[in-house]
């Protein structure tokens, strides 16, 4: 039953994966009806989809779990400190029946509308079939990383052979003894190449930019080192809401969480958002870092926070990472390809690898470098080169996706007065704290351009965005308020502040092109969407808004 005399439902959510199941169990907490509209048949979002071999999350599970229930923190046990797609999936699916959230799930369900409808002040849902639903509120939990992208190559559509994405793997392929194609080279490619290579009869890895790709570093999770997370998730679950990527670096070996900086909470979002006090490169002499990358391995250059915000210390960090891809690849012309030159290290999201580079020296593995032969069409065979016919059985995209907005513009969205999402963002995501937009009122995004999002560990900030949402329906309930949208002046002003935030950082430095600045998508506006001032302070603006009877909000 709605508490509007008129909706379907209090509240409609578009997404069943962490987002969209966390939704329900805190909407339903404060008792609000809920309906969520989930396009595959099963929970988990991304990591239903993204089943490729080697799929991996680069975040500690013990980190990248829900923080909200004890009882689950106790009762679940991760087989790995970094968790396997199924592993993860496993666990959403836990959460899913332990709280009994599927019954509010409508699966199968592909949105294709989201219409403000003006006269009755209401969300209606339009899925695939045709059929409508109303609600008070809406929200997008629609993901980040969820609108897969394929280039727009010459004769794409023409290939004859078995075709995949690594964002839409099906069950059950057999790359056994096949000649296997990949395109793309970033966190997806370079998971999946070092994991099929071995079984495959021979792997073209087609590179057009190479990627700094670092160890992962992956210790096993032993039953004393759960013990230790388990005895100490209280703190960790607190940690997280203090350090820039959300994460609370306990070092379930030891038992010990590396301290947390005091400037952390008084820099004002220039602070290490790399998620530790790896302080500065500039200073350490050549021995220091040889020392620090023997104990802690290359990753750690990442950690360096000037590398971000500096241009001789990211070279510095830059150099040392091209020498680390010269001694892990035997054939010179191999290691030369894959080597990083034009852009510096922390522009891209860092790519973990396993034994990503030790793969080419395999006699199966030939990487294409695309600079060098560009590639000119896609072909029944395979793929021609400007040097080359490649003939293939298989041909894997791993071109990445539509990040940030992709999902938001792809739904279809109409606010007032039939003000179309496509048409307000044309130049670039504009919104407050990645939560709401003007002219859309009652609906909300979680973890949005213009959130810490892909930047931090995304269940705590959604998590934290659910919390708001609820909090402010609350105080809405509580002051009779209808509607909610952000003025005009705060959304002006949270743009520009997320605007200076990223100035003169390695994330827009020129030469730079990733998925953060939509570079990777032709013809969208090339704007660095995430707030990159760290989860922590994000998360003081965020409870500042509340605390001040949520400012920069307009209730009617
Ligand atoms: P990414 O990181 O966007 O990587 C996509 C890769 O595909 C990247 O190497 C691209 O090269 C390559 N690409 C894209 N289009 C082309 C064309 N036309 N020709 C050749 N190569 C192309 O996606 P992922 O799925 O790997 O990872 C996305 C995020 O998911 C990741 O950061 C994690 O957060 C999880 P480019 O660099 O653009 O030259």
């Amino acid at each position: 039953m709605s508490v509007s005399n008129f909706a379907d439902f209090d509240v409609l959510v578009v997404g069943a994966g962490f987002a969209g199941l966390y939704a329900i169990h805190r909407f339903r907490r404060q008792g609000l009806s809920v309906k969520v509209f989930e396009k595959a048949p099963e929970v988990g979002g991304c990591w239903y989809w993204n089943k490729y071999p080697g799929c991996r999350c680069d975040i500690p599970s013990v980190d990248y779990s829900y923080g909200f229930s004890p009882e689950l923190d106790q009762e679940w046990t991760w087989p790995e400190a970094y968790s396997k797609q199924a592993d993860i999936l496993n666990y959403i699916k836990h959460v899913a029946d332990k709280f009994d959230l599927r019954k509010d799930i409508q699966f199968n369900s592909e949105v294709t509308a989201v219409t403000f409808l003006d006269d009755q002040r209401l969300w209606e849902i339009t899925t695939a079939d045709g059929e409508k639903t109303t609600g008070t509120y809406c929200v997008m939990a629609t993901g980040g990383l969820s609108v897969p992208t394929k280039p727009k190559l010459a004769g794409v559509d023409t290939y004859a052979g078995l075709e995949l994405h690594t964002a839409a793997w099906p069950e059950g392929v057999d790359l056994k003894g096949k000649r296997v194609g990949i395109i793309g080279t970033g966190s997806s490619g370079v998971q999946v190449v070092p994991e099929i290579a071995p079984e495959v009869e021979h792997l073209y890895v087609f590179q057009r930019t190479p990627a700094y790709a670092t160890p992962a570093f992956e210790p096993t999770m032993t039953p004393e080192m759960m013990d230790r997370v388990k005895a100490n998730y209280p703190r960790i679950r607190e940690t997280q809401q203090f350090t820039p990527r959300a994460v609370a670096n306990f070092n379930a070996r030891t038992g010990a969480f590396a301290p947390l900086p005091d400037d952390f909470l008084t820099q004002g979002g220039r602070v290490d958002f790399r998620g530790t006090s790896g302080g500065n490169i500039k200073g350490l002499t050549t021995e220091e870092l040889a020392e620090l990358i023997k104990n802690y391995g290359i990753g750690h250059l990442l950690n360096f926070q000037d590398i971000y915000f500096d241009e001789e210390s990211n070279e510095k960090a830059s150099d040392i990472f091209r020498g680390y891809v010269k001694s892990s690849v035997r054939d010179p012309e191999t290691a030369d390809s894959l080597t990083p030159k034009n852009y510096g290290i922390g522009c891209k999201r860092p790519v973990r690898d396993r034994s990503y580079y030790q793969t080419f020296n395999r006699d199966n593995v030939t990487l294409v470098d695309l600079q060098k032969q560009p590639l000119e069409e896609v072909n029944p065979a395979g793929i021609r080169t400007s040097a080359n016919q490649y003939d293939l059985d298989v041909l894997i995209y791993a071109t990445g996706f539509d990040a940030l907005t992709g999902a938001l513009l792809k739904a279809n969205i109409t606010g007032r007065g039939g003000l179309k999402l496509t048409e307000k963002w044309q130049y670039g995501p504009v919104g407050y704290l990645g939560l709401q937009i003007e002219g859309f009122p009652n609906l909300f995004a979680v973890t949005g351009p213009g959130s810490p999002s892909a930047l931090a560990n995304m269940v705590v900030g959604i998590e934290q965005h659910i919390n708001f949402i609820a909090d402010c329906l609350a105080f809405m309930k509580e002051k009779h308020y209808a509607e909610v949208e952000p003025t005009k002046d705060a959304v002006d002003e949270w743009v520009s502040i997320c605007n200076k935030l990223a100035e003169g950082t390695s994330y827009t430095a020129s030469g730079c092109k990733s998925w953060y600045l939509g570079t990777n998508i032709p013809g969208k506006p090339q704007v660095f969407m995430p707030y990159i001032g760290g989860y922590h302070i994000f998360k003081q603006h965020c409870d500042n808004v509340a605390r001040n009877d949520y400012a920069g909000f307009a209730f009617r």
